[in-house]
């Protein structure tokens, strides 16, 4: 039997990623995406098989986390038997200028989808993207049993949603998961996280186009892993016996200033000729520091991550120097090299 998934946030980096994992072991594929004025599924684009034709396993249909009875009704005619919630205004810093939003999509639209899954009668199993910034003021490492204490609307919201998730799994028996995972990155990540906004950076400045970029607080550490690892372990999530919840992260933190060391230098650059400081960056509140302990998920999953920060730095160079080589694209032309100042 083909086993079938439903993801919403497919258009986004964690979901390009996810959805070519599960067309690998052969499941069929549906995606939740927004409808926009523009195309908005270049990430997922080279997955696409014309729907007409008998082999295409991947379904892409219009919805947002804000109509809940778009969702029941889709979850009831697809009737997949997993779900992954990766959809959200997944930006800690854009939180603070639109929080009200982020609250509804990031919080609310977790229990919009929780309910579908409930009001469509349908028997399935639920991933929900937790994340480590629900640590937030909490000092490293961070497992499991670590507190919570958000410091943005984004983590407030995720809160929300981690104990939303938590609660149909004892309330209503579901398959419910919450994945708590730290921060992962890929040559697919938003070009205004700070790891992509940086390696972006680096191959403008490489290539001449760019002398300078500005950053924010360069003191926070964060424990970046490959996005392409933390797939699976979603994945893995879903397959356990019973439901639980798992930190996902590869155990090792670096500030952003190492990160912007480590980027600059593998293009032969000096960080400190190039980088100008921006209070735009800063937010009201920040996370100083998450490195997460991910053994739990290594004992009961078999999941560990590869790619440690450091590598991921220069993977990411060399990904965004490739990409500015076949330059011309009319994407990487309209977006300003240095981010959009927003975020
Ligand atoms: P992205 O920002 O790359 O993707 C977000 C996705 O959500 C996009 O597909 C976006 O669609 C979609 N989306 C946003 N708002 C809505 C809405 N109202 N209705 C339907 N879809 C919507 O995030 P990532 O892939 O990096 O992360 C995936 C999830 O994991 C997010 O929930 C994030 O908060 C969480 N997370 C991420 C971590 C990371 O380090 N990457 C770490 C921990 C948790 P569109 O393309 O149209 O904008
Ligand atoms: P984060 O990721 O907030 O951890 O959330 P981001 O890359 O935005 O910031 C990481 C750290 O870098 C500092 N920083 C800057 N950040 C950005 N974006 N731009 C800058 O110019 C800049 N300069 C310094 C930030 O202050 C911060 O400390 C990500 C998201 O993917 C969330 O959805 C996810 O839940 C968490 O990771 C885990």
């Amino acid at each position: 039997m083909t086993k079938r998934a439903f993801i919403t946030g497919i258009t986004g980096q964690d979901g390009s990623y996810l959805a070519e994992l599960l067309l690998g072991k052969g499941y069929e594929v549906h995606g939740l995406i927004r409808r926009a004025s523009t195309f908005n599924t270049s990430r997922i684009d080279h997955l696409y098989v014309d729907p007409h034709e008998a082999e295409a396993r991947l379904f892409l249909h219009y919805g947002d986390l804000g109509d809940g009875a778009r969702l029941t009704t889709l979850l009831a005619s697809i009737n997949p038997d997993e779900v992954y919630n990766l959809a959200a205004q997944s930006h800690v810093r854009v939180s603070f200028d639109e929080p009200e939003h982020t609250a509804d999509t990031t919080g609310t639209g977790s229990v919009r989808l929780l309910e579908a899954v409930r009001m469509s009668g349908i028997e399935t199993r639920f991933y929900q993207a937790s994340s480590s910034e629900l640590y937030g003021a909490t000092p490293p490492p961070q497992s499991e049993t670590t507190p919570f204490y958000p410091r943005s609307p984004y983590a407030a919201a995720k809160l929300y949603s981690f104990w939303i998730t938590k609660n149909y799994r004892e309330a209503y028996g579901l398959f419910a998961t919450n994945g708590i995972l730290f921060n992962h990155e890929s040559p697919r990540r938003g070009e205004t996280f700070v790891t992509r906004k940086i390696t972006r950076a680096v191959a403008a400045i490489k290539a001449g186009r760019q002398d300078h970029v500005y950053m924010g607080n360069l003191d926070a550490v964060r424990d970046w892993g490959y996005a392409a690892e933390y797939v699976e372990g979603m994945w893995r999530m879903l397959q356990a016996d019973e439901p639980d919840d798992y930190v996902l992260a590869t155990g090792v933190g670096i500030t952003v200033r190492e990160f912007l060391e480590t980027a600059f230098s593998h293009a032969g650059l000096q960080w400190q000729d190039h980088v100008r400081f921006d209070e735009r960056y800063l937010r009201p509140t920040e996370v100083d520091a998450l490195i997460g302990d991910p053994s739990k998920a290594e004992q009961k999953l078999g999941w560990k991550a590869t790619v440690g920060p450091l590598e991921l730095a220069r993977l990411m160079v060399d990904a965004d120097i490739a990409a500015l080589e076949c330059a011309g694209t009319p994407w990487i032309d309209r977006v300003p090299l240095s981010g959009w100042p927003v975020a």
